[in-house]
């Protein structure tokens, strides 16, 4: 298949996905960019400015917890700030259709989730509720037992000793997200990587498909025999498996490619 672009890639991308029963979606920061939430690579990327070892590992919280809790407050302050955009919307929109589909993300924001219950309205959100890989930034977590819940609200980060601490057993709380170096949610994982044997497209949008083994998911569909559909401004480790290649913000790219498809299979 070719990599030209503009509206004739459109059009066979929505050929793609209009004669499959089953697509996966691998979505990343770049889904969210146009919601304000920043990116992690490129130009104005987070680790631009941010040391990934000083804020994103174990060792680094053990380190210096207040550090990286005021980090996540930040980030956190942010993305309490942005809404879906229509490109969460339209893969909401696609995902309560017709076509088995299965969002998988990388991104920690909740704004998938936002938008299933949004596009639902007073229908059933739970097909196009995302796996989330990274796991939550709007959750917290004990250190040491399994206590977690969702928290939304500011927390204090002045002092080592303002930080959060356990209801049951007092130990330090944390962001639940997954830092570089630790292993991701067996059970999640393997959902994902299930929803991509299973499916004949895996549309990957706006991740740099660098961080493993989220970037693995769609080699799965590849093996399998299925399509790789890529949505992101500037190519990528994974456009060379790609059978298309649309290039533009998810935003706008999105609903043009997924609005008004033909039901499953036909
Ligand atoms: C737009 C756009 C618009 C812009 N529209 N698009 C095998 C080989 C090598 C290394 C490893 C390996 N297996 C494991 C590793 C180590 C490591 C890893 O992958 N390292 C690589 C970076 C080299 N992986 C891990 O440690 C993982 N754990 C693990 O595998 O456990 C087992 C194990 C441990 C140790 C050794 C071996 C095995 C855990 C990874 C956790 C990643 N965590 C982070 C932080 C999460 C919490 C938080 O948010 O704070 O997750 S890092 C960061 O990267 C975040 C993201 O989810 C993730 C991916 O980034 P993403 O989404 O792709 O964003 P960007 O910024 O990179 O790209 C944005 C894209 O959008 C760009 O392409 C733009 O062009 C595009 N874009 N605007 C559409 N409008
Ligand atoms: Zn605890």
């Amino acid at each position: 298949m070719t990599k030209d672009n503009g509206a004739q890639a459109l059009e066979k991308a929505r050929g793609l996905l209009a004669s499959a029963d089953a697509v996966c979606v691998l979505s990343g920061a770049g889904v969210s960019a146009e919601s304000g939430v920043p990116t992690f690579r490129g130009e104005d990327g987070l680790w631009q400015s941010h040391s990934p070892g000083d804020l994103a590992t174990p060792q680094a919280f053990r380190r210096d917890s207040r550090l990286v809790w005021e980090w996540y407050e930040w980030r956190r302050g942010k993305i309490r700030g942005c809404r879906p955009n229509p490109g969460h919307e339209a893969l909401a929109r696609f995902a309560l259709g017709t076509r088995t589909v299965r969002i998988v993300t990388q991104n920690v924001d909740g704004l998938h989730e936002e938008a299933a219950r949004r596009v639902a309205g007073s229908g059933d959100p739970s097909p196009a509720l995302p796996l989330e890989l990274h796991g939550s930034i709007v959750r917290v977590r004990c250190t040491r037992c399994s206590y977690k819940v969702p928290h939304r609200n500011p927390i204090s980060t002045a002092t080592p000793e303002n930080l959060p601490s356990c209801p049951v057993c007092s130990a330090l709380l944390r962001p639940d997200v997954v830092w570089f170096g630790e292993s991701l949610d067996p059970a999640v994982l393997a959902e994902a990587f299930q929803a991509a044997q299973r499916s004949q497209v895996c549309l990957v949008v706006g991740t740099s498909a660098l961080v493993q083994p989220a970037a693995s998911v769609p080699l799965v569909t590849h093996e399998g025999g299925g399509y790789i559909i890529e949505v992101n401004p500037t190519p990528t480790s994974l456009s060379r498996l790609a059978s298309l290649s649309l290039r533009g913000a998810s935003g706008q790219v999105l609903p043009a490619l997924l609005d008004g498809l033909a039901t499953a299979g036909t």
